[in-house]
């Protein structure tokens, strides 16, 4: 089977619909053809501050989350980033092949860097890491979200450069980004990407949120001028990205749902869609409970998750450090 390899960070409670639409949807796929390592990227979470209970318990219910969005733990190797010493490992490395301006110039580091008031040197180096959690695994296809494009084209720049000098040892991987899907947005601000850190809690879904907070920030989603419900991002991103995410919930192509609802308004469109997204998220908010009322058991899954994750990547790690000349 081909090779896939993604991760999440643990930086919140929980995952917010843009991680699940953008990459936990397609992590479920990719585990039917795939050979499949999905990580918890506790180790990226601490380039910013974070509080280590929160951070132990974010680790947990993300693999929960995981686990309850529909990865099978039989079909794909679920694991933690820092149960895998090779990951550091073979970032020092990278992080040796990367240049300062290249590192630099990555949108994510101008934008974290501008909103923090310590930047941890962490912060500059995230991509090299990001491009050891993958190429450690040699996998043909990356599946990310459209803000991890510049990453992935650095990786893919980084494993060239290695092989180019020590000889072929990586695997150039291609990033798989969902045309339709890999943004979503904001819902009180169209224009800005649905993010954990954003300062309006209504404009984010939480994939744990109850029903009627689901139904409420979708109620109050911002729309556009007109009435006409239309697929026009450019015109009109707030009933786009609404039409979005209602076809990836419901697996129905944008064009079926917009024949649906011509000549109906933008509360027709609202009102279903909140009963889709609680009929959708409910299940996963429910398994998500139920696995971490069984903690020994998450840890199991993660232990042995690490434990296959570790055999391959040590022998990518040990390869690499045998070409640069470590004894
Ligand atoms: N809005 C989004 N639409 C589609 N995909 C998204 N992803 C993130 N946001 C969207 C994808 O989810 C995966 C994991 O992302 P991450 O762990 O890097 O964390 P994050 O959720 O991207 O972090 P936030 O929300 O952006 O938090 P802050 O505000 O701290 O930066 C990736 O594949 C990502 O592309």
């Amino acid at each position: 089977l081909p090779r896939t390899v993604s991760g999440i960070q643990a930086t919140s409670d929980s995952l917010h619909l843009g991680n699940y639409i953008g990459a936990l949807q397609q992590f479920v796929a990719h585990q039917e053809s795939h050979d499949a390592f999905y990580f918890i990227a506790n180790m990226h979470a601490i380039t910013v501050e974070q509080d280590p209970t929160d951070l132990r318990e974010r680790t947990l219910r993300t693999a929960a989350q995981f686990i309850a969005a529909g990865l099978d733990p039989e079909k794909s190797t679920i694991f933690v980033q820092s149960q895998v010493p090779a990951h550091p490992k073979l970032s020092w490395v990278l992080e040796c092949t990367t240049s300062m301006g290249e590192a630099g110039r990555m949108t994510q580091f101008k934008d974290k860097s501008a909103k923090q008031e310590h930047v941890s040197l962490g912060l500059l180096t995230y991509p090299a890491l990001m491009a050891a959690d993958i190429l450690l695994y040699n996998p043909q296809m990356v599946p990310v979200g459209e803000d991890q494009r510049q990453h992935l084209e650095l990786t893919r720049n980084l494993a060239e450069r290695f092989n180019y000098r020590f000889g072929e040892t990586f695997v150039v991987p291609d990033a798989q980004i969902m045309k339709t899907t890999a943004k979503i947005y904001d819902l009180q601000n169209p224009g800005a990407k649905m993010s954990k850190s954003l300062p309006s809690p209504l404009g984010r879904i939480d994939l744990l949120d109850d029903a009627k907070s689901l139904t409420k920030k979708i109620k109050s989603a911002v729309t556009d001028d007109g009435k006409e419900i239309a697929f026009d991002p450019e015109a009109k991103p707030g009933v786009s990205n609404l039409l979005t995410i209602y076809s990836s919930l419901t697996g129905r192509s944008v064009d079926d749902i917009v024949a649906e609802y011509e000549g109906k308004m933008y509360g027709h469109l609202k009102f279903d869609l909140a009963e889709i997204a609680v009929g959708a998220l409910a299940p996963v908010r429910e398994r998500t409970n139920e696995l971490l009322q069984d903690r020994a058991q998450l840890q199991r899954i993660l232990d042995a998750g690490a434990a296959k994750a570790d055999e391959i990547a040590e022998v990518t790690l040990r390869d690499v450090y045998d070409k640069v000349g470590f004894i």
